[in-house]
């Protein structure tokens, strides 16, 4: 595999209007996971990506396992498991293109990944892991899980990427930060956002970040800005990479997570980190047009059409 990762699948109902959950009437059923998305991101680019997961063994479950597996993805070491529920996400969509969750994943079938059935040597085969810090926020025992993983990918050569995907809904700042600063020594590929580091870091001073930044031996820092693009971190500085403006945000929920496949589709492709980071604005920048958590994800033709690389034909 190029890429694998660990993580949760949720049926996310995408509301039919927009405004307070509490008035939605109808939802359309579509499913999201922040590691899902960033699969079907780097299989949709051409990358070979497999999933370790757990779903439960209900028509929901059903239903993400057949679409993750339509979208050519790996599913060997995803189980559906009896008498827990597949996790589901409500979404709540503002006129602005914003949204807000509202989760509902207890109790949840990733209890049942525990240390001892992690696929060692499916780790081992794979050139990227990735992991988010949704997967460790769910359960208690899912902190251990990933940091096992990151363990066992390091120590035979898997490189790590790693999205801090900090969910305040699901734990607090201080959990977070006690829990996924254990895991940065173990970190090739770091994608963040910038609210992210100050939570990691506990300050809001880039050059405090920068130096806490400098403990650790990571390949490339990335840090990730929405519309205005993305920066990467060279000695010192962070050098500024532009975005890409669009006409009209639909939806930006999953817009980081095309950013990280696209970014890991250049280090599998030995690219440079700046030509990485471009694909990665683009890919960000289409997803944020789409309703839907990955629908939006482009096929590689479509980022080179957005990019003006290759010549757009429609009839
Ligand atoms: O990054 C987008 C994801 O956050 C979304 O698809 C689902 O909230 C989600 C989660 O917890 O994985």
């Amino acid at each position: 595999m190029d890429i694998i990762t660990i993580g949760d699948g949720m049926i996310t109902f995408d509301p039919s209007e927009k405004g307070p959950l509490r008035y939605v009437n109808e939802f359309k059923r579509k499913i999201g996971g922040a590691e899902l998305n960033v699969l079907i991101g780097c299989a949709r680019l051409g990358l070979k990506a497999g999933w370790i997961s757990r779903l439960g063994k209900d028509e929901f479950g059903r239903h993400i396992i057949n679409t993750v597996r339509g979208e050519g993805i790996d599913v060997s070491e995803v189980k559906l498991i009896d008498n827990y529920p597949t996790s589901l996400n409500f979404k709540e969509v503002h006129a602005s293109g914003d949204s807000k969750t509202f989760y509902y994943r207890h109790k949840s079938p990733t209890e049942t990944l525990t240390v001892e059935e992690l696929p060692t040597h499916y780790i081992k085969r794979a050139k990227i892991l990735h992991v988010t810090g949704v997967f460790p926020a769910i359960l208690k025992q899912n902190r251990q899980v990933i940091l096992e993983a990151v363990k066992i990918a390091k120590q035979n050569g898997v490189k790590v990427s790693f999205d801090p995907n900090i969910r305040l809904k699901l734990w607090s700042k201080e959990t977070a930060r006690e829990t996924l600063l254990t895991y940065l020594p173990y970190v090739d590929y770091l994608l963040t956002g910038r609210e992210e580091l100050e939570i990691l870091f506990d300050t809001t001073k880039e050059e405090e970040m920068i130096r806490a930044l400098h403990q650790y031996d990571m390949k490339h820092i990335v840090v990730k800005d929405g519309e205005a693009g993305a920066a990467y971190l060279d000695n010192d500085r962070l050098i500024h990479v532009p975005g890409y403006k669009v006409k009209k945000v639909v939806d930006t929920v999953g817009a980081g997570d095309g950013f990280d496949a696209a970014f890991l589709y250049g280090m599998i492709q030995h690219w440079s980190v700046e030509k990485s980071i471009q694909l990665a604005n683009a890919v960000g920048a289409m997803v944020v047009q789409v309703e839907g958590d990955n629908e939006g994800l482009p096929y590689l033709e479509d980022v080179e059409v957005f990019l003006g690389t290759r010549e757009n034909i429609e009839r």
